[in-house]
């Protein structure tokens, strides 16, 4: 089949699946919460330890380590680049190693490390494959900032102004996080890779669903990710004393905060029956026990897998936003981040997923990913292809997060075939 043929052979390689347990172990400490998940929001203190621990990995593994202008770490082996022809674009495989808030340790960060430890091997067995290969860890992909910021930026671009737009989730500015992480704005906005520059890219990732492991199934073939998009509402009433303003002259922006928790889920199901509304984040100011609240910043994340209902869905949600802000007679300012398309993955890539999973004796089935990735940037500028494996129980995007060993050593061993077989395809 495809793969045995194009590969020469080189099924031989095999992950070192004791030293990616331990890769996972390790990062899988790094901004943990005493009792509960991981705090690693990009660019926060502890996502700088992560990322200087993975280059550290990198480096002492002999393996030559570029960071762009967005923070995205780029990693290729001198070895296996003395055996090829380095004119050739290079096959991409990563994901991201920053959380969301009391996040999980599998999410990201069994692809980044998978990634890495398939380049460690071929760095090891200094195989010649007819392509180079480079691992990457991509920047802010649970949008602290902005949903996949990194692979956003090298793919369709993100201005100067936009950065200078963003806040953080805790209210931080970009410009000021990314900085004093050593960042630089200027070269920031100026990282859009050149056209050709990635061959073919392929992730490893956690179903973050419960289909896999309910089918008893080993590897999800990704067939397309969901459409994705949202950002802040902001309500604006008037600050009064909690005791002497009667309840008929309030403007109180806690009241339209409610009624817009209460309302927005209820779109999802008039788009589409995959149409998913959350407002995960709200916050009241002055934030006064006894104060009328005068401000309520909510988010909203919305999700849809049809392309021509992604634009439908946000602007249900923006209508109805403003009937509640006109109902309540509070001012409304809404910041909304340009809307993720839905993607297809690419059939040839799958088809090397497909070959490697059927030459390894595990089973597979197609799935389409209700989670946002940096695969549906990347899939704009080069042919992309994505791998699952089980869930525990579907839960992620939280401390219960979990994936069984050998399901991680099934998906890294699948990466690294399905990775030499685009390198030498
Ligand atoms: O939100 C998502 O789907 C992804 O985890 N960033
Ligand atoms: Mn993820
Ligand atoms: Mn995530
Ligand atoms: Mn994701």
């Amino acid at each position: 089949n495809i793969l045995l043929t194009s590969t020469r052979g080189l099924l031989m390689t095999l992950i070192d699946s004791r030293r990616l347990t331990e890769d996972l172990v390790r990062l899988g400490e790094i901004g943990r919460r005493v009792a509960g998940g991981l705090d690693r929001s990009s660019f926060s203190p502890a996502d700088t330890a992560a990322r200087q621990w993975y280059i550290d990995r990198c480096t002492r593994s002999g393996l030559d380590v570029q960071v762009d202008g967005i923070g995205n770490i780029i990693v290729g082996s001198p070895i296996a680049d003395a055996l090829t022809d380095t004119d050739r674009p290079p096959v991409w495989s990563g994901s991201h190693i920053d959380t969301v808030p009391n996040g999980g340790a599998f999410d990201g960060a069994l692809g980044t490390l998978a990634a890495l430890e398939c380049l460690r091997r071929i760095h090891e067995e200094k195989l010649v494959l007819d392509r180079p290969v480079r691992c990457v860890v991509y920047a802010d992909e649970e949008g602290n900032y902005a949903h996949l910021l990194g692979s956003r930026a090298i793919t369709g671009g993100v201005t100067r102004s936009e950065l200078e737009s963003l806040t953080g989730r805790d209210g931080d500015r970009f410009v000021d996080t990314f900085t004093a992480a050593g960042g630089d704005v200027e070269r920031a906005a100026d990282s859009v890779l050149p056209e050709g520059a990635i061959d073919s890219s392929v992730e490893l990732h956690i179903e973050q669903g419960p289909v896999l492991e309910a089918q008893g199934i080993d590897i999800g073939l990704v067939t397309g990710i969901v459409g994705l998009g949202g950002g802040t509402i902001t309500l604006r009433g008037q600050a009064d004393h909690a005791g002497t303003t009667p309840m008929s002259t309030r403007k109180d922006a806690g009241v339209g905060a409610g009624a817009v928790l209460l309302a927005l889920p209820g779109i999802a199901p008039m788009v589409s029956d995959r149409a998913v509304v959350t407002c995960g984040i709200v916050r009241l100011l002055p934030g006064g026990s006894n104060v009328v609240p005068e401000t309520a910043h909510i988010s909203v994340d919305f999700r849809e897998p049809t392309a021509e209902l992604v634009g439908v869905l946000e602007s249900a949600i923006i209508a109805e936003v403003e009937s509640i802000a006109a109902e309540h007679g509070l001012d409304l300012e809404m910041e909304f981040e340009p809307t993720v398309p839905p993607v297809p993955m690419d059939e040839e890539v799958r088809d090397i997923i497909c070959a490697a999973v059927e030459a390894r004796g595990l089973t597979q089935m197609s799935i389409p990913s209700g989670a946002g990735h940096d695969s549906q940037n990347i899939s704009t500028v080069a042919p992309t292809g994505m791998i699952f494996v089980p869930s525990i129980g579907g839960r992620s995007h939280c401390p219960e997060e979990e994936t069984r060993w050998d399901d991680v050593g099934n998906g890294a061993q699948i990466l690294l075939d399905t990775i030499i077989g685009l390198a030498n395809r």
